[in-house]
């Protein structure tokens, strides 16, 4: 521990939002009030919230002023064209269009270009573009590289797609019914982990050649560029900028959520160069979401995005943000917690079902890991396991469980400290040696669809 190379911060502090500890009793309360669920907790009552990296980000000095200097003119703000050169600049299409997050890019993108029966592929969707394409009656499909579910599999681009799955699929579909094809970058849903620029190539190859649009969803674009950097031979010497810019001309357009990789707590755009394919977007925008100069954003929303998308491709930005994540993944593997490996960009994965073993898959061990941090130390996380995805199979009535049992810690962007890091680490320790404590839990009431979010429980 003493000889550890700890991340330092590349920023000093200028403002602070107090965080309150709670003590056990209180917590035990909360959570009995809150059904045993986390989504219910109000977020005072959490000392360190690891529930999502998803607009919680800090915005730095230059972003705060950006908001005063923000325009709300109706049409044409000059915040508009400042957010528009700073995107150009770096994904390099045509027409961006600001949305309010990036779901909405997403549903507008879907309702534009996907029919019944349509079939989209992806490495591995992310919920929201999932449920954007089913609700449409399309068939969101995953394509990524087998290695993506083993948790123990090594590699150092497991967000990677199967070229020769996506080749395949493409032959046996016919492009007639595939709109576009995806590739989540980093692949928030399989671990965080990124894509390769040979991967991003091969897929751009392959597109063209079937004559597919290829869009990104470009969430956490940065952190992808910055492991292609330091992992992938021959880019070394490159700039986050220009590794970003080579990523995004292989595609034809991107959906992004500015609440991860723009540094800013609400925002969206879809980006692309199809003349004919942005203006129907841009008569859908104005439809749902408001005039093609401010999507559903303020003139301010609009001056930060386009001052955080700049800093974020700061390297020693980058350096500390991967670090601070994997030093986290490293505290926990070295204590013989299992982890999901290599560790990814915004977020380490508990493998909880092999932290609790002795809970099974129906008494929910991911969940009872969530309650049980926040119970100990405060600590929010999300399950994404067995209730977030199992489905019940129509014909036994049994419920069937996902591959992975996790449990997220999703970090912030300039948000917590590394003091706040070795808490979260010696907390998980501590539960870690007492695991044989922790119950499983039994449903009480559930909603029909993304129950997660209002699911009652009591522990068992
Ligand atoms: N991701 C996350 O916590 C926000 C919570 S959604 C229940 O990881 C990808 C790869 C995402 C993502 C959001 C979205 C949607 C699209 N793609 O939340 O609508 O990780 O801005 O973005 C969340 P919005």
């Amino acid at each position: 521990m003493a000889d550890r190379n700890y991340p330092i911060e590349p920023y000093r502090i200028k403002v602070v939002e107090p965080i309150q500890r709670t003590t056990k009793a209180e917590r035990e309360r909360v959570l009995k009030e809150a059904g045993y669920n986390v989504f219910n907790i109000a977020a005072e009552k959490v000392f360190i919230d690891l529930l999502t990296d998803s607009g919680t980000s800090a915005m730095s000095d230059r972003q705060w002023a950006g908001i005063m200097r923000g325009d709300e003119s109706y049409a044409g703000a000059r915040s508009f064209f400042h957010f528009e050169q700073a995107v150009k600049g770096i994904f390099g299409y045509k027409h961006i269009l600001p949305t309010h997050q990036g779901r909405a890019a997403e549903r507008i993108l879907f309702e534009t270009v996907l029919r019944e029966g349509d079939k989209i592929p992806n490495n591995i969707h992310f919920d929201t573009t999932r449920a954007n394409i089913e609700y449409r009656g399309g068939e969101a499909v995953n394509l990524v590289n087998d290695g993506a579910y083993d948790p123990e599999a090594p590699g150092d681009f497991k967000g990677d797609m199967d070229v020769e799955k996506l080749r395949r699929f493409i032959e046996v579909n016919g492009r007639e019914r595939i709109p576009l094809v995806m590739l989540t970058v980093t692949n928030n849903s399989g671990g965080g982990q990124p894509v390769s620029m040979a991967n991003i190539k091969a897929v751009g190859r392959i597109c063209r050649e079937a004559g597919l649009p290829f869009f990104f969803d470009a969430c956490r674009f940065a952190e992808n560029a910055y492991f292609i950097k330091t992992r992938e031979k021959g880019y070394a010497e490159r700039s986050i900028r220009s590794i970003a810019q080579e990523m995004f001309a292989e595609a034809d357009g991107a959906t992004m959520s500015s609440k991860k990789d723009a540094l800013v707590n609400i925002g969206g755009f879809l980006a692309l160069n199809d003349e004919v394919l942005a203006e129907k977007l841009k008569n859908l925008l104005i439809i749902t979401e408001g005039f093609p100069t401010y999507g559903g954003l303020a003139g301010r929303d609009l001056e930060a995005l386009a001052i955080g998308i700049e800093e974020v491709l700061d390297e020693s930005y980058l350096e500390y943000r991967i670090g601070q994540v994997r030093c986290l993944g490293e505290l926990l593997d070295e204590a013989g917690i299992p982890i999901y490996m290599p560790v990814g960009g915004h977020a380490v994965y508990l493998l909880a079902d092999r932290f609790l073993p002795h809970i099974p898959r129906n008494q929910y061990p991911g969940w009872a890991l969530t309650v049980a941090l926040y119970r100990e130390a405060g600590i929010r996380t999300v399950e994404i396991g067995s209730v977030m995805f199992a489905r019940r199979n129509e014909e036994t009535g049994e419920e069937e469980f996902p591959e992975l049992e996790l449990v997220r810690l999703a970090v912030p962007r300039r948000v917590y400290s590394m003091s706040h890091i070795r808490y979260v680490a010696d907390a998980l320790i501590d539960l870690y040696q007492e695991r044989e404590r922790i119950r499983g839990l039994k449903i009480i009431k559930q909603a029909k669809h993304l129950r997660h979010f209002t699911v009652r429980l009591e522990p068992l």
